[in-house]
């Protein structure tokens, strides 16, 4: 912005504030994803539909790739907290570090079908979520999906645990972390934002996400040849606010805030499980070698990802585990 076009935007909203109409508030909504992904397109949904309710009131500017916090995808949530950040679209890894139960949802091999996901963010366990992260001066106003992740690699297909040895592997988070180290491979955090020039220069050999959110949108196949669908852990979105930003609004306010939210990660949801039903054909169309692992396989990768998954359910607490486990039971 020029600096007389800034002098006269400042001067502008200050003579309609003091006038007593309420100038355009633009808030900073940010996420860890590139800008092809439904995170994206849930978060510019959010953004348009919460314009037309407020009639232009309010505005939602998105950052895509975490930029707003300087690269690190782990740094957004505790931003929100504080209320550096006004939104927030991330997935439950990236909260651990400020809230490890939200590690959870992620527990290997938890879920079996998306109706068991539906159950338990609908249900109490959701709403327990939202409680805890409440704390963390987060307000969980809806909850979106990244998906069931996937494992990708460069050196052979992955049929077994047995495979997984030795294989250099990216991943998000410090769950991720003891589950490739119980299956053998080689483990390193990184940031998304950095992940795929990593794999194409043979940093790492592999990584883990979900088809529809991520794979296919950020051109995964691009740089890896192998990918087994093993569905080994679920991981949701949410789209959050700063306790301090909702409190500043009226229950009118809140409401729009709130319906837009959730009809923006509605709307996420459907692409994204959209995405992810034409995924595995569209990634073979593009060369990758896909092996679909049998129940016998399954079960392998499972019997193999139990002691991280009891670890963990410690960590979290077993009552939080219980909890979900009853409400994945009463669909399963
Ligand atoms: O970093 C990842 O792998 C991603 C994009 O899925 C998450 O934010 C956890």
């Amino acid at each position: 912005m020029s600096g007389m076009k800034y002098v006269f935007a400042a001067a502008f909203s200050a003579a309609t504030a003091f006038g007593g109409i309420v100038h355009a508030e633009e808030l900073r909504l940010s996420h860890n994803t590139g800008d092809t992904t439904s995170w994206h397109k849930g978060s510019e949904k959010f953004s348009e539909l919460l314009s037309e309710a407020t009639g232009g009131e309010m505005s939602v500017r998105v950052f895509p790739n975490a930029q707003l916090s300087g690269g690190d995808q782990m740094r957004q949530a505790e931003m929100v907290g504080r209320g550096a950040l006004d939104f927030v679209v991330t997935s439950a890894i990236n909260v651990t570090p400020i809230a490890p139960e939200m590690a959870v949802f992620s527990l290997p091999y938890l879920y079996s079908s998306y109706e068991a996901v539906d159950a338990t963010t609908a249900g109490a366990p959701g709403d327990r979520m939202k409680e805890i992260m409440a704390g963390h001066g987060i307000v969980v106003l809806a909850w979106g999906e990244n998906g069931f992740r996937e494992v990708t690699n460069n050196v052979r297909p992955i049929k077994t645990p047995a495979d997984l040895q030795g294989l250099k592997m990216r991943v998000a988070g410090p769950m991720y972390i003891d589950v490739m180290n119980a299956l053998g491979a080689n483990p390193q955090q990184m940031q998304w934002a950095e992940t795929f020039s990593a794999l194409q220069q043979g940093v790492v050999d592999g990584q883990e996400n979900p088809i529809g959110a991520v794979i296919v949108p950020q051109r995964v196949y691009e740089v890896q040849k192998y990918i087994t669908p093993w569905h080994y852990s679920y991981d949701p979105i949410f789209l959050g606010v700063s306790q301090a930003k909702w409190d500043g609004w009226d229950a009118e306010m809140q409401g729009k805030v709130q319906a837009a939210a959730i009809e923006a990660m509605d709307f996420q949801k459907t692409v994204t499980r959209e995405a992810t039903a034409a995924g595995l054909d569209k990634l073979r169309a593009e060369g990758m070698e896909v092996h679909e692992p049998t129940a016998e396989e399954l079960q392998a990768f499972r019997e193999a990802t139990k002691a991280p998954f009891d670890l963990w359910s410690e960590k979290v607490g077993p009552d939080l585990v219980a909890l979900f486990q009853a409400s994945i039971d009463s669909v399963n």
